[in-house]
């Protein structure tokens, strides 16, 4: 799926009137902190190369690719790091396939100069997953590359060297809480010789391994993951440990209401990005992380690179992963694709690397923008033959060119035809990028935007997407939740939503939300002008359990319309758990 189009959970809570916004959103837990003292400006020198990075490579490795996907004979479901889990194997069968596990193609110079070339500024590689084998030389445990395997090299160090031979940072991936190998570790539910104390594992292995990367290897990021059953007490025994490494960067997946220094979106782009925050999203190429050898579910090179484009444009990071083969190759496939977008990035760089977050909540055009000081970058994905026109900027444009081949861009002015107000026209080059062909405008001072200039428009099939996490007002008590993209609202409130509706008609309305089955029978309503469809919420069996139901037909008018949703006879806490309105003709 193209994750640009993918819309994640947003949440919209429509409270009762007397439940206040404190009781609907319960307060984080005071969260634990590597960084104590820390000024804002300090962490912000801390953070400069990863938030100029923008774009890093995410390498899942480990003895999970020798068996690729199959297992006695049977292809496995799920995710090739996984196998483990999914196929149920014993921990003495599959600790076997270290024996096998001999990378004599793995060259760290090839994989660094891979990434670099891909425009890639950073590379983060599992240390150690979920089946508890160590990608480093432990000395901690005997089940690691350098002791159980014929190969005796540890890759990571010949990573480390290549990676500051060539200028490109490196993150270790560990997952601290999970390991299905080492007795007492999360996750392992199959095997009973795994049963053991999570405290002991914790204090045997876990520890004292993170001791060990940050003490041998030069990382700037620490990526925990999945942090299974990890309490406070256990948390905190990892903290100390990150002072050997001042300046490391780790992520939000400790556990234990740690919020580290990055969110980690995983598989989709938040539409909203996270506001205040640092944020990256990680992402297959396929549809796995380790390698699986019959996976050849590729995301094309267009919607990686406007992955990237859309992560950018709204402040983010891009980690995307490969799942190198046991004998140490990235698949010829992925290797392709980010081959193509080092080429573009190679032009186009300069509007990705170091920019912040687009000034446009919507765009009147097929694209994406980013900003640096005074200039304005937009990434146009489909240049209309007239030209793209850009509405509800204020800023005065002084010159525009094609970063592609430096050629200037041609300027005209225009007029809304929605809100009279006027527009810039750019007209297209000779020569488009198929992705995107990236405009620079050289600004009279850094851009400003009128954020209501645009309304929401139909996709090319006529459909309105109405996201939670796009909506123009949300209630006077709303409030961004982190996690869910989440907001709620007193019952007073209401979500809405600017539109453009090209031809006045009748519309289907769908909702599709969640909600908890002893919640349900709250009602709403999706309201235009005079015109209104109403439904009763029903139970989808969870909160974050999405559903769509059919509400009705509903006439719209053409031009610019506005939607409402509003709540009623609510039920309990919450009238629903918004993920987004569909209408369509
Ligand atoms: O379970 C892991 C998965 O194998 C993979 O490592 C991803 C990468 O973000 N993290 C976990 C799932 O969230």
């Amino acid at each position: 799926m193209n994750s640009i189009a993918t819309v994640v959970a947003a949440v919209i809570l429509f409270s009762i009137v007397t439940v206040t916004q404190a009781q609907t959103t319960p307060a984080p837990a005071p969260a634990p902190t590597s960084q104590p003292t820390e000024t804002p400006e300090q962490r912000d020198v801390r953070m400069k190369w990863w938030r100029e990075a923008r774009f890093g490579m995410f390498i899942h490795w480990g003895i999970y690719s020798v068996p690729a996907g199959t297992y006695q004979g049977k292809q496995i479901n799920g995710i090739g790091e996984w196998i483990m889990n999914r196929g149920k194997i014993p921990v003495a069968e599959y600790a076997k396939y270290a024996a096998q596990f001999n990378p004599v193609l793995f060259d760290a110079d090839a994989w660094v100069r891979t990434a670099k070339e891909a425009g890639m500024k950073y590379i983060v590689i599992t240390s150690k997953h979920h089946d508890g084998f160590a990608m480093f030389d432990t000395h901690v445990s005997d089940y690691g590359i350098v002791t159980a395997t014929p190969s005796r090299r540890d890759p990571l160090r010949e990573l480390a060297e290549a990676c500051r031979k060539h200028g490109i940072h490196l993150g270790f991936y560990y997952s601290q809480a999970q390991d299905w190998h080492h007795t007492g570790g999360a996750g392992n539910t199959w095997d009973p010789s795994h049963d053991g104390s999570m405290d002991d594992y914790i204090d045997k292995i876990a520890v004292p391994q993170v001791r060990e990367i940050l003490s041998n290897y030069p990382i700037e990021i620490l990526w925990w993951d999945t942090p299974r059953d990890m309490t406070k007490e256990r948390a905190e025994k990892f903290l100390p440990l990150l002072a050997l490494k001042p300046g490391i960067i780790t992520n939000n997946r400790l556990g234990a209401g740690f919020k580290g220094d990055t969110e980690t979106p995983e598989q989709y782009v938040p539409p909203t990005g996270y506001p205040g925050r640092d944020w990256e999203t990680c992402m297959t190429m396929n549809d796995t992380w380790g390698y699986k050898s019959y996976d050849q579910n590729w995301k094309s090179t267009e919607t990686l690179l406007r992955n990237l484009i859309d992560i950018a444009s709204k402040g983010g990071n891009y980690l995307l992963n490969v799942g190198p083969t046991a004998r140490g190759e990235i698949p010829g496939p992925s290797i392709e694709r980010l081959g193509q977008i080092g080429k573009w990035l190679k032009h186009n760089g300069e509007a990705i690397y170091g920019t912040s977050a687009s000034p446009f909540k919507r765009y009147s055009f097929d694209g994406r923008a980013t900003v640096k000081g005074n200039r304005l970058y937009l990434h146009v994905f489909d240049w209309p033959e007239n030209g793209i026109e850009i509405v509800g900027l204020k800023t005065p444009v002084k010159y525009a060119n094609f970063l592609f081949d430096g050629s200037a861009a041609t300027l005209d002015t225009g007029k809304s035809a929605e809100t009279g107000t006027a527009t810039v026209i750019i007209k297209p080059p000779a020569n488009k990028d198929p992705i995107a062909t990236v405009v620079s405008l050289e600004l009279e001072g850094p851009p400003e935007v009128d954020a209501t200039a645009i309304a929401i428009r139909p996709d090319a099939k006529g459909l309105f997407r109405l996201a939670a996490g796009d909506a123009d007002h949300l209630g006077e008590k709303l409030q961004m939740d982190e996690t869910h993209h989440g907001l709620s609202a007193d019952k007073s409130d209401h979500g809405m939503w600017n539109v453009t509706v090209p031809k006045a008609g009748i519309y289907q309305v769908e909702i599709e939300y969640g909600c908890e089955d002893k919640s349900a029978g709250s009602s709403y309503a999706v309201v235009a002008g005079d015109e209104k469809v109403s439904g009763k919420v029903a139970g989808t069996g969870g909160w974050k359990k999405f559903r769509a139901q059919k509400v009705g037909e509903l006439k719209l008018g053409e031009g610019r319309q506005t939607i409402r949703l509003e709540a009623s006879e609510i039920t309990d806490r919450a009238a629903m758990n918004l993920r987004e309105i569909r209408i369509k003709p």
